[in-house]
């Protein structure tokens, strides 16, 4: 007899880290058969989907209120005792990179679950309403713009921007929303009122080394990294490797390897110490052995905990690449893909999880996040904050080799849950004003 995730766990009362690693799995199933070993649900796939119904269907077994808004962000809803007190919440993502982890989004999902399940079985109710958030389209892997669902819904994306989001395949953000039944039209709908929040707090994993090496169970995050994404068109001359001679072509990959090792220098070059520049994807055209190749189209992400460097660190490569193209023959067009500035949470919503962690007794660290993640849009229109918990195999992610302990996991969404609870209690009562 089929038994749903939600008795499965409701079964293993006390063990929260079994609980999550039930949960864990049960996502980690959902991804796109023989493209493994790493997880593939794209942003607004309809993958996704199908784990925003796994999400659902728990939440509505535990009896919360559920809906899916605009822009096809989930948000299960813990009613408060004083309605009139505006909503803290917890949440992060569903989608995956191509060939990602287990883990990243999904450990913060997987930890509101579980704080849906203790506080439901609370005897007293919360006095602020709960809200449980699965957010849509955080990875930028796909249409390049990082974080979309909570970009809508801090205003921050509209529909005008959604056409011009594409992916490899030409799909735009817009088609995609239509194959899966989210009118792009209609998205300002999923915006939020920031009179409705108090504070929300993502859980994700640290996607780096810094907690493991220290051997500390739990990061508290003060600052998320900037990104600005852009994408490199080189126009070479597509001609003959054996007819061409060496001084009369116009290659288009060796232009690029010189603007990605450019790339490269300029971000280790003490000037920009802070700044990491990547190019993860290269498309290369024709890609025949015995073609020169004549274009090729490149993917840079810069990051930079600091907004004025990250600015002047993408000029600055924007600059080299099109003085590359010019010293050798070829054409270049730069595109901005996506922009986000860095940003420093709230030390409102820190000094809540920071109080929290000593109450339990957990050694922290307080430390920016690389990767840039949903709280960083949500902290436009809510006061914001981020637990990290320990990434193992030398804090690799967006890999299949991406790894939590489900006991470092269950720890810290006992500090995600205590955290809560404290900015619960904390808050003046309505009748105080
Ligand atoms: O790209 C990032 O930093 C995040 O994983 N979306
Ligand atoms: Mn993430
Ligand atoms: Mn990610």
């Amino acid at each position: 007899m089929h038994t749903t995730t939600a008795e499965q766990t409701a079964a293993l009362p006390g063990r929260s880290a079994d609980r999550v690693r039930i949960l864990i799995e049960r996502f980690a199933a959902l991804t796109e058969p023989g493209k493994g070993p790493g997880i593939t649900r794209l942003a607004y796939s309809p993958l996704e989907r199908s784990a925003h119904a796994e999400f659902t269907a728990y939440m509505e077994e535990l009896g919360l209120q559920v809906s899916t808004d605009a822009a096809g962000n989930t948000i299960a809803e813990l009613p408060g005792s004083d309605p009139r007190l505006p909503a803290l919440g917890t949440g992060s993502h569903l989608d995956s990179v191509p060939n990602g982890g287990a883990f990243d989004g999904i450990a913060g999902v997987v930890a509101a679950m579980e704080v849906a399940r203790t506080l439901v079985g609370q005897p007293i109710p919360t006095r602020h309403t709960i809200r449980f958030v699965a957010f849509a389209a955080e990875e930028g892997a796909r249409f390049g713009q990082a974080c979309t669902g909570s970009r809508i819904v801090a205003g921050l994306t509209g529909p005008k921007d959604l056409p011009g989001l594409m992916d490899g395949d030409g799909v735009s953000v817009a088609d995609a929303m239509r194959a899966i039944n989210i009118d792009p039209q209609g998205i300002s709908d999923a915006v939020w009122d920031e009179n409705d929040w108090a504070g929300f707090i993502e859980l994700h994993i640290e996607q780096g080394s810094v907690l493991t090496d220290a051997g500390l169970p739990v990061g508290v995050v003060d600052l998320i990294s900037g990104s600005t994404r852009i994408r490199i068109d080189i126009t070479g001359r597509a001609s003959h490797t054996g007819g061409t001679p060496m001084h009369l072509r116009a290659d288009a990959l060796a232009a690029s390897a010189q603007i990605v090792l450019a790339a490269e220098g300029l971000a280790k070059d003490s000037r920009h110490h802070g700044t990491r520049i990547t190019v993860g994807k290269l498309d290369v055209h024709p890609g025949s052995i015995t073609t020169i190749p004549g274009h090729c189209q490149l993917h840079v992400d810069v990051r930079d905990v600091d907004n004025d460097r990250q600015r002047f660190s993408t000029s600055e490569l924007i600059a080299a690449a099109h003085e590359i193209a010019a010293h050798r023959g070829v054409g270049i067009s730069v595109e901005v893909l996506a922009d986000a500035s860095p940003v420093v949470l709230p030390v409102t919503i820190r000094n809540a999880i920071t109080a929290s962690a000593a109450s339990l007794g957990l050694e922290y660290r307080v430390m920016p996040s690389g990767a840039s993640h949903d709280t960083q849009m949500i902290n436009h229109v809510c006061p914001g904050g981020m637990i990290f918990v320990p990434s193992r195999n030398h804090g690799v992610s967006h890999s299949p080799d991406e790894l939590t302990d489900f006991e470092d996991l269950a720890v810290g969404i006992e500090l995600l849950t205590a955290s809560l609870v404290h900015l619960d209690a904390s808050s003046p009562s309505t009748s105080d004003n």
